[in-house]
Parts: structure tokens; sequence; C-alpha cells
């Protein structure tokens, strides 16, 4: 990204700081220039609509005195922004043209904001700062607060910033700035989200260069703003937050807007803390053209509101102080409309995007975490006198691969609930306690050795952790976080279905956040229960994006850890509690640089009479059963750990599968809809001339994880399940 010095657009001259909030003439006539263009690409757009040319409209409508104001304010391609639908005032003021916006409306494939793949009014500008923006309601609030950190975070540790060649930081430039904003904005129904809420304590706390911009427009499509903020009002609902500036102000007044926002921002810049403007807009066009007001608010409401429009108030204020007479701003208003109208012209002739180029950038197209990049060999140390004595287990080699990256990329921080050793470092430092570092000790001691900036606890909320992150990964950190129970994955959802892994897709490689989260998951533990022992991986393999990855024993778990932070990709990167300090598959520390690709499955046994796909901690359930198969009935079985399970090697089944032509599927997870289901439906399908019998599969009954044991036992697929099965299928 550029780093020429970007000057406020509008200077204030001393003379007339007190007239006009500071605002020449010709600045005021500037901003009703992009007042009126925002509002005639609205009316251009709904034209469109109407004529079918166009398939979606959200229009800015009411908010354009706020959203310009902070606009001239705000610095493009300098601070960040994380805006939402109604801000098309602001992305002009920033420097997005018309033309641009109504590519993004008919889904041109030069569109620049998402080539074709976002609806219009989903801003995205990577020169400008401006971050791809999703449709659900609130999510941004979070990854504009991980933003914000980043640019702390750099500040600090300006090392940080330089390119490496060899992992994903080769292709993030990363830019920071001592003084930077990060505007966040949204609607008063929106900041009925919990994430809102979240965000603000984090902002808070840490005392992040945030700006938060609620646009109070009084309804949230048909729902007025006293049913979503108790007492009606937001400002007074967040008052208490230590360390913001607030702000109240009638956002349709453009210079009580300007004069707002300028004292938020240069109590921002000032390294005060985050500022809160809570502008109150109106909403003359409905919620979108897929929506009537008229079904729901009174004549008499719609016309009170039309005397507060933005448009004319300030038109009437430009002509009533002299600035421009009637003739001058009618000449300029066609000017603009013919303008919007060329660039529509325009925009409506460009092509669409190119059949087959959907799948482009769901994954990065720069590093490839299936190629033998990332395929190295393990360092073997001497042999220990007794066999056992140098074997770590999985949680040890987990642990030894972070402390490794740790060392090797200063990019990474880790965070998560219980992650750092201890939050009141005096105590650590003091050596009064030894630290805690997970609660299974995975990240043990990682915060003695690295420093509370790089690891530290988390609030106890997981979209917090999975927002913030996407956050930082965005501006070109590698946070590595931590969710402490795949049980309590759930509040992250929204960020992990439709953010993480959608950001470079809907943005056409504008932007990626390439992060990795590590889940503890599964059951087996005696007592785990419900709550401390689901599955679910399917959830996420179903989602394109994600890299999921699920290993069996520490040697992989070391090696595939290492890819899914070199990697330049969103990872799941899921840990068997169980298997944390299992015997089975311990191994030896393999050095500092030891890879596994991913997509590449190990081939755990050689067989020829019937083959076992699985993963997790079904491998050595799956080892138990084959190998007793051997002894009990000269049956040989093939078995495949699949290891990572988005990407998975397909070439390893099709072969294992055409070799024995027997093949059993096995997962601790569900049955019904469950991983398996789409590996035995494929195998079935493409390999179905091979098969000498049907596809079976084993896995957990189709309900919840009991607390008894020996419910537990019967709920969960074990070694005899997996024997049963083989002896089945190969009599068959
Ligand atoms: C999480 C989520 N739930 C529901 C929706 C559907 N939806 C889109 S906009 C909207 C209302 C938003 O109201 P508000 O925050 O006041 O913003 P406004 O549109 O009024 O500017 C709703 C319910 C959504 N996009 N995301
Ligand atoms: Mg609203």
């Amino acid at each position: 990204m550029a780093t020429t010095k970007v000057e406020p657009k509008i200077a204030v001259a001393p003379s007339e700081k007190e007239k006009y909030e500071g605002l020449t003439p010709a600045h005021l006539i500037e901003i009703y220039r992009l007042m009126y263009q925002s509002r005639k690409i609205d009316d251009r757009e709904i034209m469109l609509k109407r004529q079918q040319k166009i398939f979606f409209q959200i229009s800015g409508a009411g908010h354009e005195a706020l959203l310009v104001a902070a606009g001239v304010l705000l610095r493009p391609g300098y601070d960040w922004f994380y805006p939402y639908y109604r801000d098309r005032g602001l992305c002009l003021a920033l420097g997005n043209t018309p033309y641009e916006m109504l590519l993004q409306a008919v889904g041109a494939a030069d569109d620049p904001a998402s080539g074709g793949r976002q609806m219009p009014s989903h801003w995205s500008n990577p020169k400008l700062n401006i971050v791809t923006g999703s449709s659900p309601t609130g999510t941004q609030f979070l990854q504009a607060v991980g933003c914000a950190e980043a640019g702390c975070y750099f500040q600090k540790h300006p090392g940080a910033a330089a390119k490496v060649a060899g992992d994903y930081r080769e292709f993030k430039d990363v830019v920071f700035h001592g003084d930077e904003v990060v505007y966040v904005s949204s609607g008063d129904g929106t900041t009925s989200q919990g994430e809102f809420w979240e965000s603000l304590s984090t902002a808070s706390n840490l005392k992040l260069p945030v700006l938060f911009v609620i646009e109070d427009n009084e309804y949230a499509i048909s729902v007025p703003v006293e049913v979503n903020t108790p007492g009606g009002n937001i400002s007074r609902l967040v008052s208490g937050f230590p360390n913001f500036h607030f702000a109240e102000v009638d956002g349709t007044d453009v210079l009580a807007s300007y004069a707002a926002l300028k004292t938020a921002i240069d109590y921002i810049r000032a390294g005060n803390g985050p500022a809160f403007v809570h502008g109150h807009v109106i909403r003359p066009y409905s919620h979108s053209l897929s929506d009537d007001e008229k079904l729901y608010r009174p004549e008499s409401e719609r016309k009170l509101e039309a005397e507060r429009d933005p448009i004319t108030r300030f038109r009437a204020f430009l002509g009533h102080e002299g600035i421009l007479d009637e003739a001058a701003l009618h000449e300029m208003e066609l000017d603009l409309t013919e303008q919007v109208q060329e660039a529509a012209d325009k925009a409506v002739a460009a092509a669409f995007p190119k059949p087959g180029t959907y799948m482009q950038y769901l994954y990065s197209p720069n590093l490839d975490p299936t190629s033998h990049a990332f395929e190295t060999e393990p360092i073997r140390p001497p042999l220990p006198a007794k066999p056992s004595g140098g074997e770590k287990t999985m949680a040890d080699l987990i642990n030894a691969c972070l402390k490794d990256e740790m060392k090797r990329d200063p990019r990474i921080v880790i965070f998560g609930e219980d992650v750092a050793d201890c939050s009141r470092e005096e105590y650590l430092r003091d050596k009064q306690v030894k630290g805690k570092g997970g609660v299974f000790k995975l990240t043990s001691g990682l915060q003695a050795a690295f420093g509370s900036d790089r690891v530290f606890n988390s609030p106890l909320a997981e979209a917090n952790i999975v927002g913030r992150a996407t956050g930082m990964a965005t501006r070109g950190m590698k946070p590595v976080v931590e969710i402490q129970f795949f049980d309590y994955i759930w509040p992250a959802m929204h960020q992990l279905r439709n953010e993480l892994p959608t950001i470079r897709w809907r943005s056409n490689n504008g932007f990626s956040c390439p992060t990795v989260i590590r889940v503890a998951i599964g059951g087996y533990l005696t007592g785990g229960a419900i709550y401390h022992s689901q599955c679910g991986e399917s959830i996420f393999t179903h989602t394109p994006g994600m890299r999921v990855v699920f290993p069996s024993n520490a040697l992989d778990a070391n090696g595939l850890l290492r890819t899914a932070i070199r990697c330049d990709d969103p990872v799941m990167f899921l840990e068997h509690k169980r298997l944390y300090r299992e015997t089975f598959g311990r191994a030896p520390y393999p050095g500092p640089d030891y890879m596994v690709p991913f997509g590449k499955a190990k081939t755990v046994r050689l067989g020829h009479d019937l083959t076992v796909i699985t993963y997790g901690a079904l491998v050595p359930r799956a080892l138990q059963a084959a190998q007793r198969m051997e002894r009990e009935h000269n049956i040989s079985v093939e078995l495949i750990d699949l290891r990572t399970l988005n990407p998975y090697d397909w070439e390893a089944i099709a072969n294992s599968v055409c070799k024995t032509h027997r093949v059993i599927v096995a997962h601790e997870d569900t049955l019904s809809w469950g991983y398996g289901a789409e590996i035995a439906a494929r195998i079935a399908d493409e390999l179905f001339d091979d098969l000498d019998a049907p596809v079976k599969r084993v896995a957990a009954k189709d309900t919840f994880v009991a607390y008894q044991p020996q419910v537990e036992d019967e709920i969960l697929p074990q070694a005899n399940d997996v024997f049963k099965a083989i002896v089945e299928l190969a009599g068959y």
C-alpha cells in the first residue's frame, strides 16, 4: 500500500475559525457536492433496479450529512474503515467514484469492491483502506477493534512489518502510522447485537483508536428504535464505558456533525482512546427497494422526517448564507446528475465476470499449503538411552511448534480464554506464581517467553476472539487463537461462517485474513458429558474458504500446525483432547522447520483386503481393530489417516479403494450428515466399479455424549465397533 503522506482534505483557515466550524465556503460547496452526488447515485440505482438492470438497491439517503463530514475529516489510505451499507457519502468523500459504485450494482467483473460477488453498497477498496464489508449486521465491530489493535502492535513492534520470503508475510504489505483512526459504523438496530457490546468492551479496555459512528434513523427495517434500544437512546446506554469520548449530534446537520466528529477524531489521534458519535439521521427511502415503509410508518411521521432532509436543509443553508445562489446550485446539480448518468450508462455496458471464475480466491492464489514447499523431514535428535525417553506428547509438540514459530515470526500473537500464563504479570515477574498457560496447558510458558503483548487472555467471549483475530490478520498479523472447547465455539459462529472464510472471496482477493483457530475437540474423556465432548468438524468442512485440520498424533500435530501458521489461509486446527497426552503417537521433537502439507493422508498401516479411512481419535481405535483382525481372521486392513479434512487426500482414498475394493469410513462425530457421508458418497459415485461391497460407515450415535462413562462408551464409536464393521464387510 502507498505510504504517501495524506493531508487532511480540509485545512482550516485561522481567520474563519469561528464561522462554519472552520470550514471555508469552498469546503462547504465540496461537502454539498458529495452529498448531492451520493443522493443522485441512489436515485439512479433505484431507476436501474426498476429497469431490472441491477438486482438490489439500498440507499444512503438521509445519512449524507454525517457521512460526508466523517469522510472529509478522515484520511483515506491512512486511517482504516469498516463502514456499513448506508455509508455511500463516506466512501465518495474518501475517493470511491460513482462509476466504481455502479459497477458493483450491475455485478460487473471490474467492480473493484468484489468483482460482481457482493450486493451494491458493500464497500471495499484496498487502496483507500476501506475493508470489505458483509451483509450481516454488526460483524464489522470486532474486526475494526482487531484492526486497531494491529496498528498499535506494529507501532510497538516495527520490525514485525518487514516482508519475509517463504511464508504468508511475503504477500502482505504492512503500513502503520502513529495516530491512525479505525472508523466503524452501523445503524441503531445493529447496536442490539452482542458483538457491538463486545467491541465497546475491548476498545474501552485497551484504549484503542476506534471511532464508532452510530447512524440512528430510528428504524431497523420496520422495527422502531425503542424496541431495540431500552429507553430509545443508545448514547445513554453506552455512557458508562471508561476511556471513551462521547458525542450525540443531529446527523442531518452538516456543521454540527462536522464539529462533533472533529472533536472525536482529535481525541482519538491524540492517543486518548476510542470515541463514540451517535448521529440522529433520517431514512426517507424505506429500508431498501424490497421494503415499503408505508406498511408500518404513517404519513404524518414520514412528513415530519422529510422536513429534516439533510440535502434540502444544507442547500437552503448555502443559499441563505450567500455561498451559492439558486442558479449556481442548479447548474452544479445538473452537472452532477449528468455525471452520474454517464457513469451508470458505462457501468451497464460493463462485462460480467467470466464463466468458471467463481472458485477463484477462496484460498490464497500465492501460497499453496498442499505443495512441496510445505513438506519437510523431521530432524531426529540422537536416540535417547531409554527408548521412550525422547518421546513427546501431542501437547508437548504443539507447544513446541508455537514457541518455535513465535520466535521466527514477530507477527504472531496468541490469545484466547486462559491462554496467558498470568494476566497480572507482576505475579509472574516476582515469581509468586508459576502461570497457567491454557486449561490444557498448551500455551504454557509462552507469555513468560514472549511478553504480554504477544500472548494474552481475551474476555470470555468467543466472537471477540475470532472477530478481533480476523481484523488483525486483515492488517497483516498472524493471530493464532484458541477456542477452549469446541463445545463453546458457537458464539463465534457468525465470524467463523460469514466473515473469516469469506473475506478473500467476497473482496475478489482485495483482502485476506490468514488466521489459525486452535480448538480443543472431542470426547472419550470419561465424564466429559454433552458440553465437553462435542465433535462437529463437518460444519466447518462445509464452509468454503476454511482449511480444516485434525491430527491424530504428536508429530503430525507439530508439522500441520506449522503449515497452518505459515500458510496464507484461515485454518481451523482441531486438537483432540484425549490425544493431547496419550501414549499413542508420541514422537521426538522434529525440529523448528518440520512441516506436513495439507491434503496428504498418511497410510498408518498397509493392507490388501479392506480399507479403513479415518482421522483424529478413531485412528488408534481403528488401528487396534485392524491388528486384531489380522490376528484373529488373517484379514489385512489398510488404514488411512486423512490428517486434513479440507482439503482431503482423494488420491490416497481412491488408490486404496481400488486396491482393496472394500471400504469403511470411521469417525467420532455423529453418523448422519457427517464427514463420512461425503466421503462415502464420492466413493460410491466415482469408484462404483471398483467396489465389491457397499461403503460402510462407523460413527457416534445420532445423539449427544452422556456423562456416565458406560453410556458415553455406548454412544461413541469404540475399537470393537470398528472391528465388528470390518468383520461384517470382509464377509460381504
Ligand atoms: C445478523 C443479521 N440479521 C438480520 C439481517 C437483516 N437486516 C438487514 S439490515 C437490517 C436492519 C438494520 O437496521 P439498523 O441497524 O438500524 O440499520 P439501518 O438499515 O436502519 O441503517 C436487518 C434486520 C442482517 N443483515 N444481519
Ligand atoms: Mg436504523
